[in-house]
């Protein structure tokens, strides 16, 4: 007999069928011993009376031992239906089960965990609603970056992880041995990203990227998901910011659209990503934070406190409705040396952060395409040409006006899901304490 998902059992109402699962809980009542059953598809009760045969089996049973069980769907008696839940109006009759393995649980997974026991039992503890939600919504959230940008003729590739030296010409890379050379882990895909526009014009990439920083904080994660495009023949970087906001209203709408129960079982807010997202300079976003917001000392600062893009958000969020807002014409100083400097506003870049509820999700902007212009940015950094000689062949031969970002997908996740650390929307986190296990020092 085939196997039958949970979700479709009550199709079968009257008939004999075949499920595969763990076991969610187990009762044992004396003569009647009655289960829940769990795929990926969904929860079923089951119960087990009058049947000799099995009752020994039935009653060593426990939490998550997977089983194979034969079983007669049966529409429950009308008091017993539960409307609301899936399979809320039939219980399985059990007629044999086969044990699949044993388990031996740590603890109950509806259990409050702190983030520690949480993070060295994942294997385990993600087996729980709400994480397993996170998760989904996580991989839905890549489908959606996925979809919108092939539906925008931009072309997938795959950017290399072992890159020489530095990606970006940033301080905090993961040296490793090459047969002998230095060679680095790639802290952002960058410079293939922009080799590809020479190349497909529109291109995008999702890959783990590593970054070195020695420290521990809410928001950093030392391997995350970077979710990168990036395209030619821009007019400036409001075309890139456009774009970012159609993937944005992208994930709103494929979430709604197809992860209903998990937004339902983490209580999210409704996601709010107008069509015209509240922008500001720099400069602008600062005169509000002291005008309007009372903040101090932070006209001229060459970027924004955290604190400063909680408040910002707060403020769009009430004023404009918006979940979203670009914050353009960092400095100079600020921005990798590809950053493109506006000819009108010399000593800031065509650079622009995307601030979503109170945390920066995306950096980018448009990018130097001129090769003088770039060698120019190269020795603003102090960085030699003859490192990046592989990546500037592409501007030697001819590359378009183009622009692109970097979008962290733990950080959306975690802001869209509400909550308080990026270590609980990334799967298996990488911090500087922790490489699954706690590191002892
Ligand atoms: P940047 O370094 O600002 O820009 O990174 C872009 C986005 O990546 C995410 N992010 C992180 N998430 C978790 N832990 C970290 N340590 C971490 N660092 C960054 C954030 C951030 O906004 N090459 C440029 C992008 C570009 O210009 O296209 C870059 O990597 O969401």
């Amino acid at each position: 007999m085939e196997r039958t998902m949970i979700k479709n059992l009550s199709e079968k109402i009257g008939q004999e069928v075949k499920i595969k699962s763990w076991i969610d809980v187990a009762r044992n009542q004396g003569k009647v011993a009655f289960f829940d059953f769990r795929d990926n598809s969904g929860k079923v009760q089951g119960v087990v009376f009058g049947k000799p045969e099995i009752e020994e089996t039935a009653k060593k049973i426990r939490s998550e031992w997977v089983v194979e069980i034969l079983a007669i769907v049966n529409q429950r008696p009308e008091k017993a239906v539960k409307e609301e839940v899936l399979n809320g109006n039939i219980e399985l009759e059990i007629k044999d089960i086969k044990i699949l393995s044993e388990a031996e649980i740590p603890f109950d997974l509806n259990e409050e965990l702190n983030l520690d026991v949480f993070l060295d039992n994942q294997p385990y503890s993600l087996r729980s609603e709400k994480p397993k939600s996170v998760f989904k919504i996580q991989a839905e959230i890549v489908k959606s970056f996925r979809k919108t940008l092939n539906s925008l003729d931009f072309t997938e590739f795959q950017a290399p992880k072992i890159v020489g030296g530095d990606a970006e010409g940033g301080a905090e890379v993961y040296k490793i041995d090459y047969f002998g050379s230095e060679a680095g882990l790639a802290t952002s895909p960058q410079l293939y990203k922009q080799i590809m526009v020479g190349i497909f014009e529109r291109s995008f990439c999702v890959g783990n990227v590593f970054r070195a920083e020695k420290h521990s904080t809410s928001r950093h994660l030392n391997e995350y998901t970077s979710m990168d495009f990036e395209m030619g023949f821009i007019e400036d970087h409001n075309d890139v910011m456009n774009v970012f906001t159609k993937v944005m209203q992208g994930i709103k709408n494929d979430l709604e659209e197809n992860c209903k129960e998990e937004l339902k079982i983490l209580e999210t807010e409704k996601l709010e990503i107008p069509d015209k997202i509240p922008t500001y300079t720099l400069l602008e976003a600062q005169e509000i934070l002291e005008k309007e917001l009372n903040q101090e000392n932070v006209i001229g600062e060459p970027d924004l406190e955290p604190e400063h893009e909680k408040l910002l958000s707060s403020y769009v969020k009430e004023k404009f409705n918006s979940d979203l807002l670009y914050v353009t014409h960092y400095p100079v100083s600020k921005r990798p040396f590809y950053a493109m400097e506006d000819s009108e506003n010399r000593g800031f870049t065509k650079s622009f952060d995307a601030i979503f509820k109170g945390v920066e999700i995306v950096s980018g902007g448009q990018r130097r395409h001129n090769y003088e212009n770039l060698l120019e940015g190269l020795k603003t950094k102090n960085l030699k040409p003859e490192d990046f000689e592989f990546y500037l062949q592409a501007f030697k031969t001819g590359l378009p006006p183009h622009g692109g970002i970097g979008f962290g997908l733990e950080r959306v996740t975690q802001k869209i899901v509400g909550l308080d650390n990026v270590k609980k929307a990334t799967l298996f986190p990488r911090e500087i304490n922790r490489i699954d296990r706690l590191i002892n020092k």
